[in-house]
C-alpha cells in the first residue's frame, strides 16, 4: 500500500534528532493549500477564475486573477498554525509577518503561488513552488533581511505540478520523493520514491526567441545542440519550452534533460528572469538533491547571498554532465 504524505513525513522525521512536529504540521498546511490551488485551477473557467486581476506585481508582470486568489490561499492556510514567523511570495511587494493575533513560529515560507500563469488560460500546466527556511535564532519579528539567507540553508523545497495529475515533489535534504494526489481519497501518495536525474540527456530547454540576447557561450552550447552530431556532439537533440518551470523541472526529474534561463541582454539591470528566492533556490535544492547540477553558469546558485526579495538571477539546471558541459564554457570564455 503507497504511504500518504503526511506519513512518509513523520517516518522521515523520526529520523531526525529534536524534531518536534513542528515541521511536519507546517508540511501539512502547505500540501492543503496546494490541494485547494489544485482545486482552482482545476475548476477554472467553471468558477470564473482565468482572466487577468486588472493588476500587476513588483515584478511589474499582469496579475492573473489565480496568482492572486492563489497567493491569498497560501497565506490563509499557512499564516494560522504557529509554524511560520513570516511569508514571503513573488505576489506581495513586501514580507508577510504573522499577525499578532496568531502564534509565531520558528520558520520562514517563500512561494511562487502559481509559477507559469501565463499558461493558465490557454490550459497548459503551472505549479506552485516553495521554501522553507529556519527564522534567524531570537527573531521574533523577522524582516526581509532575515530572508537573506543562501539556499545551502533551506530546510526543505518542494513544488505542486498542477498537470494530467496533481503531484507534489518534496526533498528535506535526504532525496527527492513525489507523491501523486488521489482525488477519490484527497490524499497525496507516495508514487516517485527517490527521484533521480540521468547525468546525461540529449533534451534541452530554453526560450530560443532570446537567442540573440544570451552570452556567447550559451549561443555556443545551443547551436551544438541544434547541430546534433553535424556540429560536433556524439548525439542529436530534442528541444522542449513549456514556459512552465514547475513543468520543465519535473520532466527534468523523471526523464533528465537541461533547462536554461540564462542571463541576458533583453532588459538591462535584469540579471535574468526567474527569482532567486522562491524559483530558482528552491529548485536547485530538489535538482541536486536528486543528483543533478544548478549554476548560474559561474557560480552555484544555493552558494549566492541573496540582497533582495525578489532578486533575479541566471538558471542553468539538470542533468549534470550537461550543467558541466555550459558551466565549461562559460570558465572557457
Ligand atoms: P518566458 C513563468 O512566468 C516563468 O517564471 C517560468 O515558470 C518559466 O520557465 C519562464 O518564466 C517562462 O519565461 O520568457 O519564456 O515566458
Amino acid at each position: 500500500m503507497n504511504k500518504n504524505l503526511i506519513q512518509f513525513i513523520i517516518e522521515e522525521e523520526r529520523h531526525i534528532p529534536g524534531a518536534t512536529g513542528d515541521f511536519t504540521d507546517l508540511l501539512g498546511d502547505i500540501t492543503i493549500a496546494c490541494k485547494k490551488i489544485a482545486h482552482a485551477v482545476n475548476k477554472g473557467a467553471l468558477i470564473g477564475v482565468l482572466g487577468s486581476a486588472g493588476s500587476e506585481n513588483i515584478q511589474g508582470e499582469t496579475q492573473k486573477k489565480l496568482d492572486v486568489i492563489t497567493n491569498d490561499i497560501f497565506i490563509a492556510e499557512n499564516e494560522w498554525g504557529g509554524h511560520l514567523a513570516a511569508m514571503a511570495s513573488e505576489e506581495m511587494d513586501e514580507i508577510y509577518p504573522i499577525p499578532a493575533k496568531y502564534p509565531k513560529g520558528k520558520y520562514l515560507l517563500t512561494f511562487d503561488p502559481l509559477d507559469g500563469s501565463s499558461n493558465i488560460d490557454v490550459n497548459i500546466s503551472v505549479g506552485t513552488i516553495f521554501s522553507i527556511l529556519r527564522c534567524p535564532e531570537g527573531v521574533t519579528n523577522p524582516t526581509a533581511a532575515d530572508f537573506m539567507q543562501p539556499g545551502t540553508k533551506q530546510v526543505c523545497a518542494g513544488y505542486a505540478l498542477y498537470g494530467p495529475s496533481t503531484m507534489l515533489v518534496i526533498t528535506t535534504g535526504n532525496g527527492v520523493n513525489g507523491f501523486t494526489l488521489d482525488n477519490d481519497i484527497g490524499e497525496f501518495m507516495l508514487t516517485h520514491p527517490k527521484m533521480m536525474i540521468p547525468a546525461d540527456t540529449q533534451e534541452f530547454a530554453i526560450n530560443m526567441s532570446n537567442r540573440r540576447y544570451w552570452e556567447e557561450p550559451v549561443q555556443r552550447y545551443v547551436e551544438e545542440c541544434v547541430k546534433g552530431k553535424d556540429g560536433g556532439r556524439e548525439k542529436n537533440f530534442n528541444m522542449r519550452w513549456v514556459a512552465s518551470m514547475v513543468a520543465e523541472v519535473h520532466r527534468i526529474l523523471t526523464r533528465g534533460g537541461i533547462f536554461m534561463y540564462p542571463f541576458d541582454t533583453k532588459e538591462p539591470g535584469k540579471a535574468g528572469k526567474l527569482r532567486l528566492m522562491y524559483e530558482a533556490n528552491p529548485m536547485s535544492f530538489i535538482v541536486e538533491q536528486a543528483g543533478g547540477m544548478c549554476s548560474t553558469g559561474r557560480e552555484r546558485i544555493m552558494e549566492l547571498q541573496p540582497n533582495g526579495l525578489h532578486q533575479r538571477v541566471p538558471v542553468i539546471l539538470g542533468s549534470k554532465n550537461e550543467v558541466e558541459r555550459v558551466v565549461g564554457y562559460h570558465k572557457g570564455a
